[in-house]
């Protein structure tokens, strides 16, 4: 076996606890990656991946599609949630099975019974794709939690406090972590350093994330 699988091995299972009300479940997602990426194929022939253009004007360097009934979008008048997708005017495609299983598992290893997301934004890094510091604040509900779900490539997770200035802990999230958070940790700052490093085995020069929302 490589060096990589044996670390991976050692780390499947744990769940690290990164705040009061947050938690990374490592290898969680391995189990469902043979149906996620099927299905995110035929997810990605419906709405591509794009990239947005954020109130400030800037383009984002990573890459987003959306399923379930909601999808988070961008453009010069603000951050929103649609119900349609704006490239084709049609509706996100709906959330798959698989999908929906995934983020209720999770949600409920970690503590949270019947989370029932009813948005899926998908993000794509591709090496040197970055997210900044942020909060999601999007959303209707902060009583639910978030799941995230990340395959491919490592990436480097910042995660800060209530306030922009606030000191960042840097958190590894691997091929098949899922991170799990709510509670007191829903509206910390957060984001992703610029995508570099070895390729993945299975997805290549990407990381693919998925997050689960109660948009509505
Ligand atoms: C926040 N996505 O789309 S989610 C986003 O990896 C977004 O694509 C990132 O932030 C991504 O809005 C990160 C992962 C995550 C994990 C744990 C958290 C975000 C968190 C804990 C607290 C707050
Ligand atoms: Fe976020």
């Amino acid at each position: 076996m490589y060096t990589a699988d044996l670390f991976a091995q050692e780390r499947l299972g744990q769940r690290d606890a990164i705040g009061p009300c947050a938690w990374v479940l490592r290898g969680f997602a391995l189990p469902y990656v043979d149906e996620l990426l099927p299905a995110l194929g035929r997810l990605e022939a419906a709405s591509p991946f794009r990239h947005m253009v954020t109130p400030g004007g800037f383009t984002m360097s990573v890459a987003l599609t959306n399923c379930g009934a909601l999808g988070w979008a961008s453009d010069r008048r603000g951050y929103r949630y649609t119900s349609t997708d704006p490239d084709n005017g049609q509706r996100w495609p709906a959330m798959p099975g698989v999908f929906a299983r995934l983020a209720a598992e999770a949600a409920a290893a970690a503590g949270f019974m019947g989370f029932e997301p009813d948005a899926c934004l998908v993000n794509r890094y591709a090496p040197g794709s970055r997210l900044s510091l942020h909060q999601d604040k999007d959303e209707r509900d902060y009583d639910a939690p978030i799941v995230s779900v990340s395959l491919g490539m490592t990436a480097t997770f910042l995660f800060g406090g209530h306030a922009r200035s606030d000191k960042t802990a840097k958190i590894p999230l691997y091929h098949g972590d899922v991170a799990v958070w709510g509670g007191e940790d829903r509206l910390r700052y957060h984001g992703v350093l610029p995508l570099k490093g070895p390729s993945h085995p299975l997805m290549g020069e990407q990381r693919v994330n998925f997050t689960f929302r109660k948009a509505g």
